[in-house]
């Protein structure tokens, strides 16, 4: 197979100006299972994507990128232990001179990934998409869970602001009232307010990226899929209004994608979403 883009594990580390860190983490999700094997079909679908952007002019090489080893877990490992060895790989792993990108895996993987970088990077801010608010005190039976994340970053101290929140509980929508949140929703997204959110901010922002907030017309792969979502020309919008603010992105995460059999196309999407991410970021 070529080495492009992801699958470009023989290519060099020095060189690498992106690191990925593929973290298959599922313990908690509700309706369908299977984000586990996300980072690996991602991977494996994104080798023949271009790498050429028409519209940026962009020209990224193969040895820009580079995938680390995924985080592994034992069946065995409590909630507790999993997320904490995702911290312990983030902090390991975590270079100042790289761009940090992490797939998963279930949401939760974003609480330990941010847990580690404010210990290498100190405060930052947290921009993340989401068709849920994942604000829910505890979930079937566990705090760590994919529904309740958000909630978990924010007792931690973290502002957050929410793009594409169309489903949730009352309990969710009750506590994103709190200070220190916001939430954006994209019926009625107003970009001068969102951008003034964004110079509220800290100056480093972290972007966590769930698959579920794009339309599922666009990508049904995900665990949980939610009508009425945000579209590409949406989402490129957004990153450009955050890309204008010449903030440091200090990581980024994609979580949530759900391979389906026989369809890698979704996953070739998958990859095509996270270069143009980083296309108009960096
Ligand atoms: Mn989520």
């Amino acid at each position: 197979m070529v080495d492009t883009f992801l699958d470009s594990e023989n290519l060099s580390y020095e060189k690498a100006k992106y690191l990925f860190l593929p973290i298959p983490y599922e313990k908690t999700t509700s309706f369908l299972k299977g984000t586990s094997r996300a980072p690996e079909e991602i991977i494996k679908n994104s080798y023949s994507l271009e790498l050429f952007d028409p519209e940026t002019g962009k020209i990224y090489r193969d040895e820009d990128f580079y995938t680390l080893k995924p985080v592994e877990f034992k069946k065995e490992d409590s909630e507790e232990i999993s997320l904490g060895k995702i911290e312990k790989r983030v902090k390991e792993e975590y270079k100042e001179s790289k761009y940090f990108i992490s797939i998963g895996g279930e949401h939760t993987i974003t609480l330990p990934i941010v847990r580690a970088i404010k210990k290498i990077k100190g405060n930052f801010s947290i921009v993340f998409f989401d068709a849920h608010y994942d604000m829910r005190d505890s979930y079937e039976g566990t705090k760590f869970s994919h529904a309740c994340v958000m909630r978990r970053i924010y007792e931690e101290g973290f502002d957050i602001t929410g793009v594409g929140m169309r489903a949730g509980s009352i309990e969710d929508f009750e506590f994103s009232k709190k200070d220190g949140i916001e939430i954006f929703d994209l019926k009625n997204f107003d970009e001068k307010k969102f951008a003034k959110r964004l110079s509220q901010t800290d100056e480093k922002i972290y972007i966590s990226v769930d698959f579920d907030f794009f339309d599922p017309s666009i990508i049904p792969a995900v665990g949980t899929p939610e009508i009425e979502g945000g579209t590409l020309e949406e989402y490129e919008k957004i990153l450009k209004i955050i890309k204008k603010t010449e903030k440091k992105i200090v990581g980024i995460d994609f979580t949530e994608f759900l391979p389906i059999k026989n369809l890698p196309q979704y996953s070739y999407i998958a990859s095509s979403i996270i270069f143009k991410t980083l296309n108009i970021l960096f």
